[in-house]
């Protein structure tokens, strides 16, 4: 069978992420609909040698659509995504609007693709920092149990969209030069202050919220429970930005319930699906966002005992965040709908 699919915020670094990936797979598509805001519609895009126009995304713009990916933003998806189910088709969000609605399946396909048939229309795809680090993680929770994550973030400037990257390049030529520098954009456009992201590093991403915290680190406390399914992990985290175009590298550090065995724990999660071991610092290999980018894996690395704590494991979880962060999930989920694989 083939689907009828929509592609909303195609014009975005998320969007053509998709785009690519779909045509990469073969994705079994009958017709496909680039959507977007106002003010990129117009925009051509070639797909399989087929140029398509992008149109602005309205309500009925999802007449006969079967499967909507969505990834502009929370707005459009709380303002779109209803008319897209009430058209019979499946929405497949990248934003934080449903992620912790309990009545919305929160889908890392290597942890919890069956809650994928839970859905009333739509189906979430986490935080690409919680995705990297579950999907980690999902093994040694099934062997060891997991009572604790602390997780400190290097998060690239691309989770922040394609201005963040030309800003990021921008002040780098700027300081180079010896110019005057005017940050624009990060840690957050919406908010009045503004911090150099060249040779820096901002533990800032997204809003505070009350309890301290910035929304992006909530995210990863909540999503990480909801998808691991156990609402009794305490977890922990810092997220900072860096500058970095892309990838998100982690240092985790995890508790388990049992003992374990270092390399057992390796064998795990060498043997993982979607996850790639990348541990031997006899050689100084270890995961580097440099090599993980344009790839669909998870590189975890760094794998060593905490002296302390005869059950704490300290790891080093990288992957492209536009990748298996944000697109590449969001296609698994719509392969297994499509295909059930
Ligand atoms: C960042 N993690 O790196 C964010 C981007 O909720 O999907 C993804 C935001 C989200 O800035």
């Amino acid at each position: 069978k083939l689907f009828n699919v929509a592609v909303v915020g195609a014009t975005g670094a998320v969007g053509e992420q998709i785009l690519g990936l779909l045509e990469k797979r073969n994705f079994p598509i009958a017709g496909l609909k680039l959507l977007s805001s106002k003010r990129s519609a117009g925009t051509k895009i070639m797909f399989k040698g087929q140029e398509h126009i992008v149109e602005e995304a309205k309500p009925e713009s999802f007449e006969g659509v079967e499967i909507a990916l969505f990834s502009a933003g929370g707005d459009v998806t709380k303002e779109l995504a209803p008319h897209a189910i009430e058209h019979g088709a499946i929405c497949i969000d990248n934003t934080n609007a449903f992620r912790m609605d309990p009545e919305t399946p929160l889908v890392v396909p290597e942890v919890n693709i069956d809650k994928v048939s839970e859905h009333k229309g739509l189906i979430a795809n986490p935080n690409c920092s919680t995705i990297q680090m579950v999907a980690a993680l999902k093994p040694l929770l099934d062997r060891y149990g997991i009572s604790r994550i602390i997780v400190s973030t290097y998060q690239a400037v691309s989770g922040a969209g394609s201005r963040a990257i030309d800003e990021m390049l921008r002040q780098t030529r700027e300081v180079l030069e010896g110019n005057e520098l005017v940050p624009d954009i990060l840690p957050v456009g919406s908010l009045p202050v503004k911090h150099q992201i060249a040779f820096n590093a901002i533990p800032q991403i997204d809003k505070f919220q009350d309890n301290g915290y910035t929304l992006e680190e909530m995210k990863m406390i909540r999503e990480t429970k909801k998808i691991l399914d156990d609402e009794s992990i305490d977890v922990t985290a810092t997220c900072v930005r860096i500058p970095v175009v892309n990838g998100h590298s982690e240092s985790v550090y995890v508790e388990l319930k049992n003992d374990y065995d270092l390399e057992e724990v390796k064998q795990l999660l060498a043997d993982a699906p979607g996850l790639v071991l990348v541990d031997d610092p006899a050689n100084q290999k270890y995961p580097l966002a440099t090599d993980a980018v344009g790839k669909p894996d998870v590189f975890v690395g760094r794998l060593r005992r905490d002296f302390g704590s005869p059950r704490g494991l300290n790891m080093w979880i990288v992957s492209d965040n536009l990748l298996k962060g944000a697109a590449w999930n969001a296609v698994q989920i719509a392969e297994y709908i499509a295909i059930g694989k």
